[in-house]
């Protein structure tokens, strides 16, 4: 049986053998990204300045972009998965081709930091990817309902969702986690103190055990719903993407509902994940891939989004394009000592990642 990854390989040489005299790309990109991750005019500046119209579709998973891309033929010319662990463990199966940095006139506008932190992880990925934003994970919380129904809650803390002293109260007005395995497990392995990173089978069975205590507390698991709902006030806690709690926390603001949500990132750490942008193997607009991932390497694009979303990016000279409010958010910009504490997971070996979905399927169903 033909497996994915042959797919993929096919099509990648394919991608390589391409006639130099090959008709010129129509003009169309279809676009795979994070949901509330650009700015509500960056689509329409991009077809503006190049003519290439573009199909956009949102997700809310990696999971979601490695299922699509393993089935192959997805259609998509540049996708957005998190570096760690998935892009360097797809580009392993090969269904990315390699970037041509010929092609990508802005590449010298990489902030050095994250091109650094790519590398130190992982050598290869550049070859295949270029970083977009930023993400560091955290707790959003309606501080009215948290006051009144916990009082004296560590509003800095994984306690408000992990410890039972803080979350049974909780329960009634609304706590959410991503449907996101990795996160969760970071979570709650750093919330008990022990290294986020660990496959160390106890520390495993420590964590599972963690997330099942408060699993009756939580209202839903789910990677996206949480931004309206903190901000109506149908929700009180919700562990999210920081820069999705810090749009909550606009959306809150905007209303004049009276809902008042705070942000932070946890005092015992949290993930820090850096997104990118990758062509895929069989992407049938490599080019226009190109010419799209090249403009979103400019300050006066990659900024003004920044300034959208919430999220901080990896291009150098945005500052002037984002506000003065945006960059004194430590939930964008977090100080030197919650830096100190973030932590990245690097890719698993595959006997761990399956324990893993197995138990978190088993967490998400069983209650
Ligand atoms: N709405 C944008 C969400 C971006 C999330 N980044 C991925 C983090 C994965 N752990």
């Amino acid at each position: 049986m033909l497996k994915p990854y042959h797919l993929a390989a096919g099509a990648l040489l394919s991608v390589l053998v391409s006639h130099p005299l090959a008709a010129a790309e129509e003009k169309l990109l279809n676009v795979f990204n994070w949901s509330d991750y650009i700015a509500s005019d960056t689509l329409d500046r991009f077809t503006a300045e190049t003519g290439i119209k573009v199909n956009y579709d949102v997700y809310d998973s990696n999971e979601m972009v490695e299922a699509k891309l393993m089935a192959g033929k997805s259609g998509y010319d540049v996708v957005f998965p998190s570096a760690f662990p998935f892009f360097a463990r797809q580009i392993q199966a090969r269904i990315y081709q390699p970037l041509d940095k010929q092609k990508l006139t802005n590449y010298g506008n990489l902030e050095e930091g994250v091109i650094n932190s790519l590398n130190a992880t992982d050598e290869k990925i550049l070859d295949f990817a270029v970083p977009y934003m930023i993400a560091g994970t955290g707790v959003g919380f309606n501080r009215g309902k948290v006051n009144a129904l916990a009082p004296g809650a560590p509003t800095n803390s994984w306690d408000l969702i992990f410890d039972p002293k803080w979350s049974d109260p909780l329960k009634s007005c609304g706590i959410s986690v991503l449907d996101d395995s990795g996160e969760v497990f970071a979570a709650a392995l750093v919330w008990l103190g022990k290294n986020p990173r660990s496959e160390d089978p106890e520390d495993f069975k420590a964590a599972s055990a963690a997330i099942q205590r408060i699993r009756p507390n939580l209202r839903y698991i789910h990677s996206s719903s949480y931004i309206n709902d903190l901000a109506n006030g149908d929700l009180c806690v919700a562990h999210g993407y920081g820069g999705d709690l810090v749009q909550a926390r606009d959306r809150a603001g905007e209303a004049k509902n009276g809902v008042d949500i705070s942000v932070y990132l946890p005092v015992e750490g949290a993930q820090v994940v850096i997104d990118v942008m990758g062509i895929p193997a069989d992407a049938p607009h490599p080019d226009n891939a190109h010419i799209f991932i090249d403009f979103m390497m400019r300050a006066d694009v990659v900024g003004p989004i920044t300034d959208a979303v919430g999220y901080a990016n990896a291009i150098r000279g945005t500052d002037a394009f984002v506000s003065e409010q945006r960059r004194n958010d430590p939930v964008i910009y977090p100080s030197p000592e919650t830096r100190a504490k973030f932590f990245t997971v690097p890719p698993k070996p595959q006997a761990y990642i399956r324990q893993l979905t197995r138990e978190w399927t088993r967490i998400k169903t069983d209650h």
